[in-house]
């Protein structure tokens, strides 16, 4: 992570968002008015989860970032009334999500059997338990896939159909191109969350590896870059001033203005997506979407 931080410009891996409080910082965005996603994937999967179940048949689900799985639930209810049985692999980098989640989803579903990772997704991939099921799907939903550039996105999905077996499944959900006013609007919400999100990552580095970043002298900021597709957000320094980082020895130097790239979120297109899948072996057997066209939530095949 730490080269980020000594590399200019500047930047941190967004997986250091969700400590304990950055997940629940996250889950207060996914209800806010300006950002549409969470809003927007959850109607597709309520319009189109029975409709996935009867595509993949019974199966199990490995879910990357499942975070709170709230929007889990929706496939987990199709699956249930299709009366197959109920099988979750939720990954996640913060344990107290993955728990929290899991004891809910245990409570709410009396068939359903858990394996759960407290783990990167490289890491995951290469630790999932044998398929118990007829058929795994990996999902990976909530356009998490935004926040990688397009060379760690090619990796990952490399990573993803390798681990499925040919007639597996890979279910995507991402964001997709749209007004700018719109975007910047959702990274830049009236209430301030985003803001507290974003700056809530110094606070996590700060535990984490006994750091001293001054969350009051750094600033939110989230602009679309045009050229790239992509949401920018940044913690922008609002002095002259050093941080050190005991556990790493690192210290970090900032001029006024200096700016951590802390997240970009892409934004895509249906096509671009779609060859950029089939390179790697994932042929889209249906792509789902909203009437304004937002949203994509890809359900995609492993081919032989
Ligand atoms: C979880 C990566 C999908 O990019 O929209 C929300 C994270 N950052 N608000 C996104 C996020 C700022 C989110 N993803």
């Amino acid at each position: 992570m730490i080269e980020g931080l000594s590399s200019q410009p500047k930047s941190l891996p967004p997986k250091y968002f969700y400590d304990s409080k950055g997940s629940q910082l996250f889950d207060q965005i996914c209800r806010l008015p300006e950002y549409y996603l969470t809003r927007t994937e959850t109607a597709i999967l309520e319009r189109v989860g029975s409709a996935i179940s009867q595509i993949t048949g019974p199966c199990e689900i490995a879910e990357l970032g499942s975070g709170s799985a709230t929007k889990t639930r929706l496939l987990l209810d199709a699956y249930e009334a299709a009366d197959y049985p109920l099988r979750y692999i939720p990954v996640d980098v913060s344990g107290s999500a993955l728990t929290e989640s899991s004891k809910l989803l245990l409570q709410g579903y009396p068939t359903l059997s858990i394996y759960g990772l407290v783990s990167t997704y490289e890491t995951a991939l290469k630790a999932l338990p044998p398929k118990s099921l007829p058929a795994r799907m990996i999902a990976f939903i909530g356009s998490t896939i935004g926040n990688l550039r397009p060379d760690e996105c090619g990796d990952l999905l490399a990573r993803i159909s390798g681990t499925l077996d040919p007639g597996d499944y890979f279910l995507l959900g991402l964001d997709l191109q749209k007004e700018i006013s719109v975007l910047e609007s959702a990274y830049n919400d009236s209430q301030g969350v985003t803001a507290a999100f974003n700056l809530n990552m110094l606070s996590h580095l700060n535990q984490r590896f006994e750091g001293d970043f001054k969350l009051n002298n750094f600033a939110h900021v989230a602009q679309y870059n045009k050229q790239d597709n992509q949401i920018e957000m940044y913690l922008s320094s609002l002095e002259a001033q050093t941080a050190w980082l005991n556990v790493l020895g690192l210290t970090v130097e900032f001029e006024e203005g200096d700016r951590i790239l802390s997240e970009i979120s892409r934004k895509f297109s249906l096509d671009e997506i779609k060859k950029t899948l089939s390179a790697h072996q994932l042929s889209v057997v249906q792509a789902f979407t909203d009437e304004k066209q937002w949203f994509g939530l890809l359900l995609c095949q492993r081919r032989s």
